[in-house]
Parts: structure tokens; sequence; C-alpha cells
């Protein structure tokens, strides 16, 4: 049994580390608190996340923010927890997770909120076509490398999944997705599906759905 304590709702970027903590089937407390909430913005909240967003967690007393870091953290703890383990086997692999991981919050997590947003978030009147259609261009680079490892590997680092595909695959969300065309990059929608398909990241879709 774990103390682990994950704050934020599921239709935020808390829904990746919803996502990890169902694939350790790590047990949780979930406050699903919304990006509008004042408590965000409340000195209990602030001691847990100083910057005052969602996700955060408490693990035993252990506060953590920022959510891929999270997910670096629940897997070199509990990653032995998933078969095959989701966990860095050497310090090799471990260094290939971070390399994954800043590269998806580097070159794809700007852009593709830009796409998402002023495809689909924000009201009609206040999206940019060009901002979006400029970011789309910024991220055919890194998925175009992204496409050329996958032909190589079912996964990043080889035959299994790890918290390095989790993490670059929760950037490449299935709505951030959905607001690109991703045909020219088969191995990455293959990949993708993969991931978004696993029983985990389904129940935290299933999550958000009913958040909405
Ligand atoms: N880099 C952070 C971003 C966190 C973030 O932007 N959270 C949003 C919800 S998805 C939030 O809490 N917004 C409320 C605010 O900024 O006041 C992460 O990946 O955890």
């Amino acid at each position: 049994m774990t103390g682990l304590k994950i704050y934020g709702t599921a239709r935020s970027r808390t829904a990746r580390v919803l996502w990890m903590a169902t694939e350790l089937g790590l047990p949780f407390e979930h406050t699903p608190l919304t990006m509008g909430d004042g408590a965000l913005k409340q000195p209990p909240f602030l001691k847990i996340n100083p910057a005052g967003r969602v996700p955060a967690i408490d693990d035993n007393g252990f506060a953590m923010s920022e959510s891929l870091a999270i997910n670096l953290y629940l897997a070199r703890k509990y990653g032995e927890r998933a078969t095959p383990s989701l966990a860095p086997a050497s310090l090799e692999e471990e260094a290939k997770i971070w390399r994954w991981s800043c590269w998806a919050l580097t070159d794809l997590e700007i852009p593709l909120n830009t796409i998402h947003l002023h495809r689909n978030f924000f009201p009609p009147d206040k999206r940019d076509a060009k901002a979006a259609e400029d970011a789309e261009a910024q991220v055919q680079r890194p998925l175009a490398m992204l496409d050329k490892v996958l032909a190589e590997s079912p996964y990043l680092l080889g035959s299994r999944f790890t918290v390095a595909d989790l993490n670059v695959a929760c950037v490449l969300s299935a709505s951030r997705l959905s607001a690109i065309d991703i045909a020219a990059f088969p191995q990455v929608a293959d990949w993708a599906k993969r991931c978004h398909e696993r029983p985990a990241s389904l129940a935290v879709q299933a999550m958000r759905k009913a958040d909405a």
C-alpha cells in the first residue's frame, strides 16, 4: 500500500501521471482540482507545488510536480511493479529515458499545445490559423526523426514499453494527434495507437470523458 496522493483533474496534464500510476497498479488518493480552482493558489497547495499548477503529487510526504518528472520518479520507485518493468534497467537506459522525456518537452510540447489551442480548444473567434500552421511546420522535423527511430524498434528503448514511451506518448496525446496531419509519419501513428490503446491509457481517457 502506498500513501500516494495525486492532485489534478484527468482533463489536465494530470492525465499523464494518472496513466503512469494506473500502469503500475498503484493505489492512490485522487483530488481532481481543476485549472481554475482557487485552491491551486492557496498556501496548502503551494507547499506541494509552488507553481500553483497541476499535476502534483504527495508520496508519503514527498511533494513533487512537473508531469514528466513525476513519471520519471514513479518509474524509478515503483516501475518493477509492472511486468515487464517500466523502470530503467541500467544507467544507460535511464539516460535514454531522460533523453526522450527532455526531447518531448523541448521539441514537441509547445508547438503541439499551440496547434491544440488554435484548432480545438479556443473559441473559434480566438483561434489563429497561422499560429497553428507555423507550429505544425515546426514539428515536422522532430516527428520525422521519431518515425525513423520507430521504424527500427517497436518502442523507444527497444522491445518493451517503458516510461520513455509513456512520457513521449502523453505529450503526443490522442487529442493533440487528432489536430495534426500524421499521414507522413506512419510509424509514429502506429506506435502512438499501441501506446494509447493500452488498458491504463484507456482507463484514464474514460476518466477524462467522465470529468467533462
Ligand atoms: N509543465 C507543467 C505544466 C503544468 C500546467 O500547465 N498545468 C495546468 C493544467 S494542464 C495548470 O495547472 N494551469 C493552471 C495555472 O497555470 O494557473 C507540467 O507538465 O506539469
